[in-house]
């Protein structure tokens, strides 16, 4: 198994609505400037890793529209447009649909009454994983495999109980192997897979992005870090503490293709 190259990263500005975002963390509201900081970091990381970046504009109606993640499925053989599970989401992706129509020759677009965030889809090569969640419900689902089995790429679904987004608990590093943590790791789904094991108190630090051969992660993390350094000499820590008071992680906040 191969592990992705990545050429482009669709990011958004933080809005000043971001203090308004959905949150169950209970962490307390993000420190805007602070936020603005580590998404500029971010940004730098990733064109470090060879990217070519596009930053869309802030949009202050929309609190979460900084997480790109979840409006869109980015893949090989073209982009699906999703419908977020949260309805103060579901605007953000009429935002979006010009950028991918710009760089996609195909574009497809999930309907009601189909929700998904696309931080519910896994890609491991040609091999999609989907979370059924508090998001992402069976009609979503149902047409994401429809039109991924348009593009020969099959999708299986995983139930979630615990994580609000299937890669809340898993991030593909490449070559066949995962991050793990929570519910996912004795999850049946990813039994064919070898995989690092995120300890529960460090959970947050499963949403992990391997980018051009770097392992990006949330600093803070000792534990996962360690377990990381013993097969990858390249790891790059990110301050994320202002997004994960809303629930998002380094993999929300980008679009790559
Ligand atoms: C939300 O609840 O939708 C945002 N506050 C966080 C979204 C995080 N996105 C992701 O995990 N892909």
């Amino acid at each position: 198994m191969a592990s992705p190259i990545f050429q482009h990263a669709i990011v958004r500005e933080p809005a000043n609505s971001l203090v308004d975002g959905l949150t169950s963390s209970g962490l307390g509201p993000p420190d805007l400037d602070l936020a603005r900081a580590q998404h500029q970091e971010y940004i730098t990381v990733l064109k470090d890793c060879g990217l070519q970046i596009t930053i869309l504009p802030a949009l202050e109606d929309y609190p979460d529209s900084v997480f790109v993640e979840d409006v869109a499925l980015c893949t090989t053989r073209g982009a699906i447009l999703t419908r977020p599970g949260a309805p103060s989401r579901r605007g953000e992706v009429g935002h979006m649909r010009t950028s991918l129509q710009e760089r996609f020759s195909q574009v497809f677009e999930l309907e009601a009454p189909a929700t998904l965030d696309a931080g519910d889809v896994l890609m491991m090569d040609e091999e999609f994983f989907v979370g059924r969640s508090a998001r992402t419900n069976r009609e979503g689902i149902e047409q994401l495999v429809n039109i991924l089995d348009e593009w020969d790429f099959s999708c299986s679904e995983v139930a979630l109980s615990d994580f609000l987004h299937l890669k809340s608990g898993a991030a593909n590093l490449g070559g066949g192997l995962l991050l793990l943590a929570g519910e996912l790791i004795e999850h049946e789904s990813f039994r064919a897979f070898r995989s690092i094991q995120v300890p529960p108190d460090e959970s947050y630090a499963a949403n992990a992005l391997l980018v051009n051969g770097k392992v990006l992660i949330a600093s803070g993390f000792p534990v996962t870090k360690a377990l990381l350094a013993e097969q990858f000499t390249n790891i790059i820590e990110l301050d994320m503490s202002e997004f994960q008071k809303l629930d998002g992680g380094l993999s929300c906040l980008s679009l790559r293709f």
